[in-house]
């Protein structure tokens, strides 16, 4: 399908600096931050700098780097706060809310990042 990308959504003003975040990381093509309404005692978002509205438009339309660089962010930020699955205690969850049923709120791709606590069952 083809995606319309809407300018105004927060994390395109959080983008453009419109808004303050509590940046975790930057790289060349994507940004993480804290989420404003933390569901975990960890909980980031990673989203890329282009103009993607879904996971599936991302993934459809961003070049390989943008690519490479998102994956790696993502990544990056759970080894910047040390939650690498391995240890006791550590590892985390990677949700991408999708669309109308993935009751996605904010037209601009993002990952959740969460962690910090056992997390429990997903629940469908
Ligand atoms: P989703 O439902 O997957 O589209 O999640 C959107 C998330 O964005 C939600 O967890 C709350 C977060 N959020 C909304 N507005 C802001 C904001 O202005 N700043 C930050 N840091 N997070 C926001």
């Amino acid at each position: 399908m083809a995606y319309s990308y809407d300018d105004q959504n927060i994390f395109a003003r959080i983008l453009r600096g419109e808004i303050p975040n509590r940046t975790v990381l930057e790289t060349e093509h994507s940004l993480a931050f804290e989420d404003i309404a933390p569901q975990a005692p960890v909980h980031v978002l990673v989203i890329p700098k282009g103009k993607y509205v879904t996971y599936d438009h991302f993934a459809q339309a961003a070049t390989e780097a943008e690519i490479v660089d998102f994956t790696r962010a993502v990544r990056a930020v759970c080894e910047k706060l040390g939650l690498e699955p391995g240890a006791e205690g550590t590892g985390y969850r990677l949700i991408s809310n999708s669309g109308g049923h993935g009751m996605q709120e904010v037209p601009h791709l993002h990952v959740h990042i969460l962690a910090g606590r056992p997390l429990g069952r997903m629940v469908m």
